[in-house]
């Protein structure tokens, strides 16, 4: 079995105490500031700042590095229009009857319905599909160990390193979105994950007010 060659870690950071703390807090007040939106502008936004959201986001802990994800960015205002039809059939389908109603009380509040005009008008579409496995070079299948676990933090570090860039987005999930394997030319070994939209916030963009959980009811230290 071939190793991983072995070298010092010399990327590894230690703070002073005080600093540390103040990192801390410090990143989860910028954090908290994100919102989801669902208006965007088309304002253009220069694919050098995706690219390196998703230079961070391939540096995710992920099963046996090996890197179950790919990224596929739509700029091209014909292929979103597709996506758009494609996820509106679905979610027209969803909100008309074939979600439980229970889902559509706790979603409510939230104001979203089928029409999905953001696809088109957001300057980025990014899918991300999960790779279940993938072939070898001789033909033969290699699972993907803990291949959503690893997407969906690939996913969270995406998420955050646009925001941080000072762009928006919406982690938007048509169900089913197997349309956008045939839109995206992507192999039957990925499934769609996540369609992130992404771009500048519409103006007089709003927000519902949303409460967090307190600290005592997400965590328990023992
Ligand atoms: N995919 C649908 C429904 C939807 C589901 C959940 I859970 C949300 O938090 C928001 C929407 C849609 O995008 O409208």
């Amino acid at each position: 079995m071939a190793e991983f060659r072995q070298v010092p870690y010399d990327g590894y950071l230690e703070y002073p105490l005080e600093e540390m703390k103040t990192r801390a807090v410090n990143f989860y007040q910028d954090v908290k500031r994100r919102r989801t939106i669902r208006d965007f502008s088309d304002r253009p936004v220069p694919r050098e700042i995706i690219e390196n959201c998703i230079r961070a986001a391939a540096t995710a802990p992920n099963g046996a590095n090996f890197q179950p994800w790919h990224f596929a960015v739509v700029e091209s205002p014909e292929v979103k229009k597709h996506i758009r039809l494609a996820a509106e059939k679905e979610e027209k389908e969803f909100y008309g009857g074939r979600a439980p109603e229970e889902w559509l009380r706790a979603l409510e509040p939230l104001g979203t319905d089928e029409s999905k005009p953001f696809l088109e008008t957001a300057p980025y579409l990014i899918a991300i599909f999960s790779e279940s496995y993938c072939i070898r070079e001789d033909g033969t299948k290699r699972t993907n160990y803990y291949a959503k676990e690893s997407v969906g933090i690939a996913c969270g570090l995406l998420i955050t390193a646009l925001h941080r860039s000072g762009l928006a987005t919406l982690t938007h999930t048509p169900s089913p979105m197997n349309f956008l394997n045939q839109l995206l030319k992507r192999p039957s070994s990925e499934k769609p994950f996540l369609l992130l939209v992404v771009g500048y916030p519409a103006e007089n963009v709003r927000v519902p007010i949303l409460k967090k959980k307190p600290m005592k009811d997400i965590s328990s230290f023992i």
